[in-house]
């Protein structure tokens, strides 16, 4: 959205001419370039020495747009700012250098102008503009509103039930209760028969029900009114007892008179439509043990597994309210990896432990030459995912006995197939990508030529585009995932309008304030993480073990380094030993500050030692430089490196062993999607300093339920967390007040039960909303094939790494 907002009247940038050229000189000077908040202002701060005139120019027009500007494109002599004031809200200015004049341009324009630095002599660019169809979608206004999209679907819906089509959307809504009558459950019929095949008729028979009804003990069984409501047209769905049949008839029959959003939001969560759900997680190790800590194989299989368990049990809950006997189904569809060593990624089918109705189930990836053996990265997944659509839907066809109510992908290659499968299949969609990797990597869409071998985000951020379009709901975990914070857009926002020279220009890739964004944070399973004052509950059984894998003095192949002064509370920190973790950033931190070293151990689990065993670029580079740091700093002695740990449950007592030191979590990454490994060691007590780019700045409320830290800025953080640790030495409950803050703000904001109520109700209010909208989200569609056929296919096969192919192992007769 552009808005006017910080340019609603010109700025004039000729007051103060003599400091502005110079500033502009300087932008200008080095020739083009793409500038950053912190380049610009430290030209400034060059260009202007005398601190008072400095001030004085940034009071003025300059200073405006440079507190909001988030990048500058420089083609001398023109100078294009992209100016951000709210999340979500973008202004755009082009200054000419030497007149100093100022122009208003589009973000299209700004766009091409930017080009100009990367590849000047670009011609005839593909255009990509989603928003073109999206001219009749309600839109939300206010950037507080961003992720709240459900609430205002109901308020959408509720609007079309009371307008010119009032008595063609009311008829949709009793045709929404026939669809549920054709899904035949043991061949009976559900809600309504076709007796009731007008809005009159079925107010009028609502009307008679409810007086028989309210007649009733609340606790009668359905049972023992079903054949009086039969006759009035009603069919099982409405309830198990006299109470809650008379409650979805009175929110109905309220709605059909006077509809508001939230009798309309209650109906939907009522209407008995989804129990058979598709979840997509395509690449890394998927599995209930032996996985995490792999590579590509982290929080979302954790995130998964325990959203699998709080649907199931949810669907359980509404399926009795619902006075019903249906069994639901829910399958998570991943990559079958035949050279999966040692764990479970090679059989087809597993059941998830603690549920009684859902299943893992594996589909090999097929080529021309076989199945394919060995993992593969998920930036080299590409070419594999249509071919693994096409054979996971015949399979989960054969296995649902029918097609799913509901699918759900995950991350870029689980979202494409997901969008695929449910275009095919005609089923909601929804999405899910708590990493977009798009805002991981510094202007990795302009210079996206120089990573694409590496990366090939050629093919993941046209697939991005391409599912975020396509779906019909956005589940996101935090607010910054979809718009960001003050200062830093969003995930999703850095796909509203973008470039990459060359490829194509994408003018509108997603609006941030489309209804379809909603918030739904997860939680940690509260079995496996909970407080270390929960002394009954802890597994001691593992404390043996721990004992042995912190302190132990001989280097094993599960551990080395040792920690010389055990009295010393730890530090602690997990991930996978991906770049952006930054587990070498702490490393290097609590090298190099004195003051930490002296409060306190340091304990890593992740990755492993021997660098020429890992299969992954980034993991063995993190190794290598973990060895160095070691030596640079000569942290034997403070320091105990463990291997990745894939057993979740010694992994709670793990964290809550280092509770007992008295120590805390840290979490260094320069960026964070969501971090359940936040979630996990604040559910155990443990005080934790976490990342303040992305979404650990909204799980934490920093200095209250734990801490901020900087990834950018190493000597500001580690004193942070040295602090902490001296102010803890001078006072002995300081550690536990932040403990019991950090647990407070789990159980208020953070659970699987808020999450699953909420999903589900999507499923129900957007497969409604979708009918309603039914034109355009064909047309749009329509669009998205066509990007699918053209762009995103060509650009898979050339991503084909040479030499994978021959991994493939001949299929067997
Ligand atoms: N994890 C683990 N062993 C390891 C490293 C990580 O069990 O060696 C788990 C960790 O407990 C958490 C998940 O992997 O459940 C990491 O999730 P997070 O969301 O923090 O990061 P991601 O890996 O998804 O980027
Ligand atoms: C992916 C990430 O990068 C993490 O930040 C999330 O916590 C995880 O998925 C689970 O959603």
């Amino acid at each position: 959205m552009a808005s006017v907002a910080a340019v609603d009247t010109m700025p004039d940038l000729r007051q103060s001419q003599h400091h502005m050229k110079r500033c502009f000189d300087r932008f200008t000077g080095k020739g083009r370039r793409l500038m950053k908040f912190q380049q610009l202002q430290d030209e400034v701060e060059q260009a202007i020495e005398d601190k008072i005139e400095r001030a004085k120019v940034l009071g003025g027009s300059l200073g405006d747009i440079l507190s909001s500007t988030q990048e500058a494109a420089v083609v001398p002599p023109f100078v294009a700012f992209a100016i951000r004031q709210n999340p979500g809200v973008w202004d755009y200015v082009k200054v000419d250098s030497g007149s100093l004049s100022v122009d208003i341009i589009t973000s299209t324009d700004y766009l091409k102008f930017k080009e100009i630095i990367f590849d000047e002599k670009w011609m005839n660019a593909l255009e990509i503009d989603f928003g073109a169809f999206d001219v009749r979608v309600p839109r939300l206004a206010l950037p507080s509103s961003i992720g709240s999209g459900l609430g205002y679907i109901s308020k959408f819906m509720t609007s079309m039930l009371v307008g010119k089509l009032r008595v063609q959307n009311l008829w949709l809504i009793t045709c929404s209760l026939l669809i549920v009558t054709e899904r035949q459950e043991n061949q009976k019929k559900l809600m309504i028969n076709e007796t009731l095949n007008t809005v009159e008729t079925l107010q009028e028979s609502l009307m008679v029900a409810e007086v028989f009804i309210s007649a009733l003990p609340k606790d009668t069984p359905y049972q023992n009114f079903e054949q009086k409501l039969k006759e009035w047209g009603f069919e099982k769905g409405w309830g198990d007892n006299a109470e809650r049949v008379g409650q979805t008839m009175r929110i109905l029959s309220e709605m059909l008179q006077a509809p508001d959003p939230i009798n309309t939001e209650a109906f939907f969560s009522r209407l008995p439509v989804i129990y058979d759900i598709v979840i997509f997680s395509v690449h890394g190790y998927f599995g209930q043990a032996d996985v995490l800590g792999l590579p590509d194989t982290g929080g979302q299989v954790v995130y998964i597994l325990d959203q699998v368990k709080a649907l199931e049990e949810e669907l359980l809950l509404r399926i009795k309210q619902q006075g019903l006997n249906v069994k639901p189904k829910i399958l998570v569809v991943t990559r079958l990896i035949p050279d999966a060593k040692g764990n479970k990624c090679n059989q087809e089918m597993e059941p998830i432990v603690n549920t009684k109705h859902s299943h893992i189930l594996r589909v090999p990836f097929n080529t021309e030459k076989g199945v394919l053996g060995p993992w593969v990265s998920r930036f080299d997944i590409y070419p594999y995912l249509e071919r693994f659509s096409q054979d996971a839907t015949a399979k989960i066809l054969e296995l649902m006995g029918g097609k799913p109510d509901l699918i759900i992908g995950n991350y870029t290659d689980g979202n494409l197939v997901a969008s695929l499968v449910a275009s095919k299949l005609g089923v909601t969609l929804g999405t899910i990508a708590h990493a977009l990797e798009k805002t991981k990597y510094e202007d990795s869409d302009v210079k996206w030529r120089d990573l694409d071998s590496k990366y090939h985000f050629s093919c993941q951020f046209t697939a991005d585009l391409i599912a975020m379009n396509a779906a019909d709901f956005i589940i996101t975990s935090t607010y910054q995932e979809i718009a960001g914070s003050k200062n830093r857009p969003g995930q999703y926002e850095s796909h509203v309008s973008f470039t990459m020279p060359g490829l194509h220009r994408v003018v509108s890739g997603i609006n941030v304030f489309d209804p379809k964004f909603n918030i739904a944070s997860p939680g940690a399973d509260q079995s496996v993480y909970f407080p270390f004052s929960d002394k009954q509950k802890r597994f001691i059984k593992f404390q043996p073990a721990l004992e042995e894998l912190l302190y132990s003095k001989e280097d094993t192949e599960e551990h080395i380094g040792f920690l010389a002064d055990r009295k010393k509370p730890i530090i602690f920190s997990m991930a996978r030993f991906d770049i952006v973790k930054n587990i070498t950033g702490l490393t290097e931190w609590y090298g190099k500050n004195k003051r930490l070293r002296n409060l306190v151990n340091l304990v890593i689990v992740g990755g492993f030692f021997d660098p020429s065993k890992s299969q992954d670029r980034e993991e063995m580079a993190e190794i290598k430089k973990m060895h160095a740091l070691i030596d640079k700093y000569q942290l034997k002695g403070h320091i105990r490196w463990i291997a990745a740990q894939t057993d979740r449950y010694r992994n709670g007592e793990l964290y809550r062993f280092i509770a007992d030191t008295k120590g805390a979590f840290v979490q260094p990454a320069l960026y964070e999607a969501f971090g359940l490994i936040v979630i996990e060691a604040m559910n155990c007590g443990l005080p934790t300093f976490a990342t303040n780019q992305g979404g650990p700045a909204e799980i934490i409320v920093d200095g209250i339920s734990g801490f901020h830290i900087d990834p950018n800025n190493g000597d500001e953080s580690s004193n942070k967390i040295a602090d902490f640790f001296e102010k803890c030495k001078g006072d002995s409950r300081y550690w536990n007040r932040v403990s019991l803050a950090g647990l407070k703000r789990i159980n208020e904001c953070y659970t699987w039960k808020i999450y699953a109520n909420k999903v589900l109700n999507m499923g129900l209010a957007y497969g409604f909303w979708r009918q309603l909208n039914k034109e355009q989200k064909q047309s749009k569609q329509r669009y998205v094939d066509v990007f699918y056929n053209l762009q995103f296919r060509k650009l898979a096969k050339n991503s084909t790494i040479p030499g994978e192919e021959s991994k493939a192992e001949p299929a067997q007769a």
